[in-house]
């Protein structure tokens, strides 16, 4: 009787053995490199704020957008699985540094200043800052923001131009937690600009007509800025993934999704320049 039961444990045993052998049989390109002995992938934990269409948003709960097609992609080329988490825009910074999230992905903007605490992906795409303003709005430079409220994400690059334009202590700046809330700030009239992201403010401008805002460019004071992965400082998963950015930039992937969102073809090698 003895003999019987373990014999038995031994067939599935076997049987459990042979199933997840098929699992990964399948699996012949080189997926299998962040995979553990029973083909299971590793699973990376990705930190956003998802409050930044079309980048980063809930969409009846689920996180989805540009960034999110995007890392799937870069995903599924190096071969991990991944959770997003929206842990916000703030906390996001020291999530990356302490370990929290293996690394954050929120049209985050490689500047000097983030290099110091933290190392940044090769960048997946070029933005530039804008103002957003209600029709018919005296403010058509940034210059022309002296003296009025102006709303900001706190802690973004739109903060820091403001700054630089109005001086950093200026009590005319108005910080909000994420960029959605700067912009409902002037639906109220709390705030007569909202400097942030281009592609943010124009989505945001032609797909809400009644608002009746407009956005008004000014390349002299906004540079270009680059969207990169963020890591904790010295993170091996850099080179790993700057690879698989590399390849979904190079194979049409990165195209198919930027055209899919914004309608035309990007210039991928600007971002290699
Ligand atoms: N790209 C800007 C920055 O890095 C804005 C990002 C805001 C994301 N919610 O500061």
């Amino acid at each position: 009787k003895m003999k019987g039961k373990f014999l038995f444990g031994f067939a599935i045993l076997f049987v459990i053995g042979f199933l997840s052998a098929c699992g990964t049989g399948g699996d012949n390109n080189d997926d299998s490199q962040n995979a553990d002995g029973n083909g299971q992938k590793e699973t990376l934990i990705i930190g956003t704020d998802a409050a930044f269409a079309p980048f980063e948003y809930l969409d009846k709960g689920e996180i989805v957008g540009f960034d999110v097609d995007f890392i799937d992609a870069v995903m599924t080329e190096a071969g991990y699985d991944y959770e997003i988490k929206n842990v916000g825009w703030d906390p996001l910074f020291p999530s990356v540094e302490n370990g929290d999230v293996d690394f954050g992905l929120s049209a985050i903007s490689i500047t000097d200043d983030r290099m110091e605490t933290y190392d940044f992906s090769v960048p997946y795409f070029e933005s530039r800052l804008l103002i957003m303003v209600p029709e018919g709005s005296n403010i058509q430079s940034a210059e022309d923001l002296e003296g009025k409220l102006v709303g900001v994400q706190n802690g973004t690059t739109g903060q820091t131009a403001v700054e630089k334009i109005l001086g950093e202590n200026n009590e005319n700046i108005k910080k909000y937690e994420t960029t959605a809330v700067a912009i409902m700030a002037m639906q109220n009239g709390d705030v007569e600009a909202v400097v942030t992201d281009n592609t943010v403010a124009e989505e945001y401008v032609s797909n809400n007509p009644n608002e009746k805002f407009e956005v008004i460019e000014d390349p002299e004071n906004f540079a270009p800025e680059y969207y990169g992965l963020m890591f904790k400082k010295g993170s091996d998963l850099k080179a790993e993934l700057d690879e698989a950015i590399n390849a979904v930039l190079d194979s049409g992937k990165y195209a198919e999704i930027y055209e899919e969102y914004f309608g035309y073809e990007p210039d991928v090698e600007a971002l290699k320049e």
